[in-house]
């Protein structure tokens, strides 16, 4: 069994900025590509077609906390996945232990009011929730602060069974700053999110399932093949029409129902004007998969 999994492994080796080498390993059927290594995440394409673009935190002796620098490369891989024709869809995760353990304490420490409000602190976070591709968090371990509220900016959560979340901000003086008292209402519902956020206490995975903040669990080494497979799935789908379908649902967090029906039946007649609408149902009345060119 272990000759076996081992010949299913892949090892590279990539050259670090310190001049060091990193010896990374990937399985099973995603192991084809080569990742790319910035100081703190991991990016590479995934899949069989290479259609999904992976992004992992990689700063793993601080539990992945958010400092300015990861959250710039992850902006950076969200604007390269994004521009890339090829990728349908982008899964985001951590180490076992953390997802991520939240805004760097250390970096935030001896800020003050007038710098954090003049400079718009940490608002270019939002480029992850404004991704129009659409994003799964597979988390394992510490999904808390801001850690919770970035997997929350992603549009499937899918939980390791280890998954912990929560918005322990009130617990160091401060409050969630990146829609942990909005995304996180609208998640689970008042009294629940309420809880959360004024006590600090954490979920696990199964009262996040029970709660509605996570779609799926699995164990934890599985987690992120699983992850991929969704994102293939979604993946091989129009681009142009799962584009759509993530702007109607986000769009039921905005509006009222009446307007968002109205809107969800303009991009409802909008697909009228694709390729790929004429060419999924052409293809299901002549009994044959479809071929979707992103048109
Ligand atoms: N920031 C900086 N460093 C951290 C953070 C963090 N959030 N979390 C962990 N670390 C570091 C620790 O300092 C430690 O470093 P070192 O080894 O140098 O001492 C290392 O990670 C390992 O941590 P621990 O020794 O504490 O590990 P434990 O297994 O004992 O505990 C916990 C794990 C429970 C996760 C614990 O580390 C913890 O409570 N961390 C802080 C969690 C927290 O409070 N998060 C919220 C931060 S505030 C926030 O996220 C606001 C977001 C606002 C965003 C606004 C955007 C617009």
């Amino acid at each position: 069994m272990a000759s076996r999994n081992l010949g299913r492994h892949i090892f590279g080796q990539i050259l670090l900025n310190n001049g060091r080498k990193n010896v990374f390993k990937f399985s099973g059927a995603h192991a084809r590509c080569m990742s790319t290594q910035g100081e703190f995440i991991i990016t590479e394409k995934k899949g069989e077609k290479q259609n999904v673009g992976f992004i992992q935190l990689n700063r793993r002796k601080a539990l992945n906390a958010l400092c300015d620098g990861l959250m710039k490369e992850v902006e950076a891989a969200i604007d390269t996945f994004e521009a890339d024709d090829s990728i349908g869809c982008i899964v985001l995760t951590g180490g076992e232990k953390a997802f991520a353990a939240g805004a760097d304490i250390k970096e935030m420490k001896d800020k003050e009011f007038a710098q954090v409000f003049k400079g718009n602190f940490l608002t270019y976070w939002n480029r992850l929730a404004g991704c129009k591709k659409p994003v799964i968090a597979a988390v394992n371990g510490f999904a808390l602060g801001g850690g919770c509220e970035i997997a929350m900016m992603c549009d499937i959560i899918y939980a390791g069974e280890n998954a912990q979340f929560g918005q322990p901000e009130i617990t160091i003086g401060t409050i969630p700053g990146a829609g942990g008292t909005q995304r996180l209402c609208k998640a689970i519902g008042k009294s629940k999110a309420m809880e959360m956020v004024l006590t600090g206490n954490r979920i696990n995975a199964q009262e996040a399932e029970k709660a509605g903040l996570v779609s799926k669990i699995f164990p934890v080494d599985q987690v992120v093949d699983e992850a991929i497979k969704t994102a293939e799935q979604i993946a091989g789908f129009s681009n142009v029409t799962t584009g759509m379908c993530k702007e109607a649902v986000n769009a039921a967090y905005e509006m009222s129902l009446a307007e968002g029906l109205h809107f969800e039946k303009r991009l409802f007649h909008a697909t009228f004007a694709t390729n790929d609408r004429k060419e999924g149902m052409t293809a299901f009345l002549e009994k044959r998969k479809p071929n979707f060119t992103d048109s």
